[in-house]
């Protein structure tokens, strides 16, 4: 049998409740957090103000340890909704070590962003049943392009760490709006003036 003692683990993700057993980490991320990564803080301020600090996204992760040769699994849950124009999103990274990883869509609509350290990006939509691999060296965030939660799987090198520096100080080149009920990728405006 698998006990929490045994070397072989057995991890549930449970598709109903969309959480995931064992979890070595819970991390909930809300607006107050977040809201100097939307391109529009005054509409953050403005939930904010209402006396609202929404979660913006969930995750699980299950590592053994934060060692070479490990693999870190986790499941994301990003929840709907806006800041202004701009859809609700993970604060992104780079992984500290050039570690890719894959992310699997189980529900909702969303976008996986990359980009590359010198500002190329690339994006795909991650609906269920897609892989988004990331490959090492590149930045990664995932946006909620629908109107319900967008739910996906991931796993990359334990020992990767992560970076969050870069992406606070200069933002992703791209990013992702409503324009009349769609989404649509523009230039990041404020990504522009850093440069
Ligand atoms: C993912 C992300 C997770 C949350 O596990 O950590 O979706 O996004 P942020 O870490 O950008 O807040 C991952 O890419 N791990 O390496
Ligand atoms: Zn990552």
């Amino acid at each position: 049998m698998v006990s929490a003692e045994s070397a072989l683990k057995a991890i549930t993700l449970d598709l109903k409740k969309y959480l995931m057993k064992p979890a070595t980490r819970k991390r909930e991320v809300r607006l107050s957090e977040l809201k100097e990564y939307f391109s529009n803080p005054e509409a953050a301020d403005k939930i904010l103000s209402s006396g609202r600090d929404p979660t913006i996204y969930e995750y699980y992760e299950f590592a053994v340890e934060e060692a070479a040769g490990h693999l870190s699994l986790g499941l994301t849950t990003i929840y709907p909704g806006k800041v202004g124009k701009e859809y609700f999103m993970t604060r992104g990274h780079f992984h500290l070590k050039p570690a890719a990883e894959f992310y699997y869509g189980i529900r909702g609509r969303g976008v996986l962003l990359i980009q590359s350290e010198d500002g190329r990006t690339e994006y795909v939509e991650l609906k269920p049943g897609v892989i988004g691999y990331v490959p090492p060296g590149w930045g990664h965030r995932t946006i909620n392009t629908g109107r319900g939660r967008f739910i996906f799987f991931f796993a990359y090198p334990s020992d990767a760490g992560h970076d969050y520096g870069i992406v606070k100080e200069k933002g992703f080149a791209k990013m992702i709006v409503d324009e009349r009920g769609k989404p649509k990728v523009i230039d990041n405006p404020r990504y522009a003036s850093s440069t």
